[in-house]
């Protein structure tokens, strides 16, 4: 027997014989075999690179192995199964994440220290996979570690893209975008399934004929792509279960190349496969937005056809017909960006296993189920008419089916009312809507917070939900706390393991039981002594990336977040300067030091955006470098924020910010993050700030500004910002237009005050800002008391419990996907 074969046949005896075949795993020799199968060497003489990856390829053969056992089981018991598709899933890194979920995380630090490695140098060469912009994605990320802990059968399908998320620098105050070559190193958590591959078509047209008695269509004279499957394997939290997340990789037919290359053609066959392969190559970089590009078309497309012709072929395999569908498969939409399921199964059903219009859809509509993840019109996706039937005229042709019969029974529940039949439609003004697609389709529609799903009901859905309200629901948003509190504070982690017991890693409500100590004296100084670590190491990253020296004891104040208009950077900035001209006023005044940092992507083409990060930037250097108020304020704009980098900020936060708009923000999952890590929130009633105080009280958290109606009834009344600029708040628009800020910033101050090109102030920045300086002085006033606010922030992680994702993914598989 070779030793490779020695390995696997190990690591898979274990996995029949004990449901956790990681308890027997001896790190050392495991090591050493992979170092030898792989690079022909031992710990001994490896080098720091060769340990990683035989690290990484030792965690994934153990979950392959791992998934090949639960995927068996689960299959034995013909257990329903969930496919989760997601343009966007981001994992962040994943060495640390799947030691930790195994339990090998202590075992393996010390074989690697016997050997000389430290583990911690290892984990900084793991990079960060990012293939997401924000929220949305990291959302789908949690999902999969929390329904792989709960062994729930799931599997995330998205795009193997080869450039995620730009790298974000800042070059004389302006972001610019550098790309993300994550797979250099990244490429060693998947692995291919190359004769897994499935053809996706593109273009041609449409034929109709009938064939004995039936009538057939079928898309011809159409280019192909072929989707090539790399999985990731997904581990959970102390589970029997491992999942995976496919990603679907675009290649050129082999077939297709041959004519040209015997022609001699060999450029333009090399031209032809690159532009086949664009199709993966790069994540769009826009979030709450889109761009109605044609690439982007085909990306949804090659996700949606590959994955589901991979989900019916399976299916049939396990069960020989397709009827069964929606009783065994949940197929979940995560925003419009997948919705083309709803015309793609629709498609395979008809065109490729021969069913009637309405048996498929019936199942279709039963298999299928939404999340919605933001009201703003902007980002609700349609497509142009004449691109979208240009590169998927058969899927088109059955968009206008599904508008055709939508709209006769729409005539009949809402007689003559032409205007709600217009917005209500899957196609209309030249245009296929895709919420409305999946609005017509799924058979579950979930809003991400209660005061969105309440919005979606009363608000944009509302003509929807008034025909079948039982199928709107909502599900809290919530976050994978393994990841953003166990694994990145471990020393708050370690501490309440010895204070509460460990009962909260497996279950985040029993964080409660911190609740009995919020009045005792020495656990509110040790939390606070923790939190004092971790805005040190903070900090020295600070100093190493701006050069810039922040103190440990100022209030660390952080917004994390993308950068968009609606969630108000501007407004935190505003305040900012409104405070250093107060100090410039008072200099040996009593200032409670204080030090904001913000770290923030805008969209690329978001010019806007990046005028705001501009501004931060240009903000931090004029107030950093003045010695009159440099023991009492500064400001940081990390670069490039990332998965990895938040969990270095978050467990140092004592505010967080969270001053979008009312009625904007779906949800927020950062709130939820810096929550569970005692950071008390700042922030306006909205997304899921609004269940956060519900949790905590008014006592612990500071709220200001309108609420959802009143932003409202005021732009009803008609909002007029000037109205509310007071002296000060002019002074601080004036240093916008004045040049001390080392530019100027006309543009950003037209926006809020007359704005030539739309509404101005579109996110009330002005008519909040009072309301906000006055919670920031309360913040103040409070953090001079250290135990009050030591206490408001225990309290905030004992409550943090019931956003944990568990409770979330559980939600969804009671309620929506009906799995056991
Ligand atoms: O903006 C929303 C967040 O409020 C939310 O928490 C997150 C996850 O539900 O999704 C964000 N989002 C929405 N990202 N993109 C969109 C629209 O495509």
């Amino acid at each position: 027997m070779n030793k490779k074969q020695n390995s696997k046949q190990k690591i898979q005896k274990l996995a029949e014989n004990d449901a956790r075949p990681e308890r027997a795993i001896q790190p050392t020799e495991l090591l050493n075999d992979t170092l030898r199968r792989i690079f022909g060497c031992e710990l001994a003489d490896a080098t720091q690179k060769q340990v990683y990856r035989a690290l990484c390829i030792s965690v994934r053969e153990l979950l392959t192995e791992k998934n090949r056992v639960f995927g068996n089981r689960c299959t034995e018991k013909e257990r329903k199964e969930v496919y989760y598709m997601s343009m966007e899933f981001l994992v962040g890194t994943s060495l640390r994440n799947n030691l930790f979920n195994l339990g090998l995380e202590a075992e393996f630090r010390k074989a690697l220290a016997d050997a000389g490695f430290d583990i911690d140098e290892i984990y900084a060469i793991d990079p960060d996979a990012g293939l997401g912009n924000g929220g949305l994605g990291r959302l789908a990320s949690c999902y999969m570690d929390a329904a792989t802990g709960m062994d729930y059968p799931m599997t995330g399908f998205s795009i193997r893209y080869e450039f995620g998320i730009f790298k974000q620098k800042i070059v004389d105050g302006w972001q610019m975008e550098f790309p993300d070559n994550w797979l250099e190193m990244g490429d060693v958590w998947l692995q291919a399934r190359e004769d897994d591959a499935v053809e996706v078509k593109f273009g041609g047209e449409v034929r109709e004929w009938m064939d004995n008695d039936r009538f057939k269509v079928a898309q011809v004279g159409y280019s192909s792509v072929m989707a090539v499957p790399y999985d990731m394997y997904i581990s959970g939290y102390d589970s029997d279960a491992a999942n995976r997340l496919v990603l679907w990789s675009a290649k050129l037919p082999q077939s297709f190349d041959m004519a040209a290359f015997s022609r001699g053609d060999y450029v333009r066959a090399l031209e032809r496969n690159a532009m086949a392969e664009t199709i993966s190559k790069v994540l769009y970089p826009a979030d709450d937005h889109i761009q109605g590009k044609r690439l982007r078309l085909k990306q949804q497309y090659l996700l949606v056809s590959a994955s589901l012709q991979s989900i019916l072929k399976k299916h049939y395999k396990k069960y020989r017909t397709y009827t069964n569908l929606p009783e065994k498969v949940a197929i979940h939409i995560n925003d419009t960006h997948p919705a083309l399921c709803v015309p793609e199964l629709m498609r395979l059903l008809i065109d490729e296993h021969d069913f009637g219009w309405d048996e498929a859809w019936d199942i279709t509509c039963r298999t299928l189920s939404y999340t919605n993840h933001t009201v703003m019109s902007e980002a609700l996706e349609r497509w142009n008419v004449d691109l979208f039937r240009e590169q998927l005229p058969r899927v088109y042709s059955i968009c206008q089916e599904i508008n055709r019969r939508l709209i006769e029974h729409l005539c009949a529940v809402y007689p003559n009312d032409w205007g709600k039949i217009n917005y209500m439609a899957v196609i209309a003004n030249n245009e296929v809507r895709m919420a409305n697609l999946c609005l017509a389709a799924c058979h579950k529609v979930n809003g991400v917070s209660k005061l969105h799903t309440d919005i979606l009901r009363n608000g944009i859905f509302r003509d929807y939900c008034q025909i079948t309200p039982e199928r709107f629901l909502n599900v809290t948003n919530g976050i994978a706390y393994r990841r953003w509190l166990c694994q990145s504070d471990p020393l708050l982690t370690d501490y309440l393991k010895q204070l509460i017991g460990g009962d909260f890693l497996r279950d985040a409500r029993a964080l409660e039981k911190l609740l009995p100590y919020q009045n005792d004296e020495k656990v509110l100084a040790d939390l606070m002594a923790i939190k004092r670590k971790n805005k040190e190491r903070l900090a020295a990253l600070i100093e190493n990336q701006n050069g810039v020296r922040v103190d440990p004891d100022s209030i660390f104040d952080i917004q994390i977040k993308r950068l968009h208009e609606y969630k108000r950077q501007l407004l935190n900035i505003l305040h900012v300067l409104y405070l250093y001209r107060q100090i410039k006023a008072n200099p040996h005044g009593d200032f409670m030091p204080r030090t904001f940092i913000f770290a923030a992507k805008a969209s690329a083409g978001y010019i806007r955006a990046k005028q705001i990060i501009s501004l931060i930037v240009a903000a931090s250097k004029l107030i950093n470098n003045d010695p009159d108020v440099n023991d009492k304020l500064k400001v940081v704009f990390l670069e490039d924020y990332k998965v990895s980098l938040a969990e270095i900020i978050i467990p140092a936060a004592d505010i967080s910010e969270q001053i979008s708009i009312a009625g904007k923000e779906a949800s927020g999952t950062g709130n939820m993050k810096l929550m569970i890590n005692g950071a008390v929130t700042i922030g306006t009633l909205d997304g899921a700030n609004v269940e956060i105080h519900e949790q905590v009280g008014d006592e612990n958290i500071f709220l200001f500004g309108m609420k959802a109606h009143e932003v409202e009834e005021l732009w009803q009344r008609g909002y007029h910002p000037t109205e509310f600029i007071t002296p000060e708040l002019q002074a601080v628009l004036d240093m916008l237009t004045s040049g001390v800020l080392g530019q100027r910033f006309d543009d950003l101050v037209d926006s809020l005050l007359t704005n030539r090109f739309g509404t101005a102030d579109p996110y009330m920045t002005l008519a909040d800002f009072q309301d906000y300086a006055r919670a920031q002085r309360d913040v103040a006033a409070v953090y001079q008391d250290k135990q009050r606010f030591a206490r408001m922030s225990l309290i905030n992680i004992a409550k943090a419990g019931i956003f944990s994702s568990d409770r979330a993914v559980k939600e969804y598989a009671d309620e929506i996907w009906n799995l056991d």
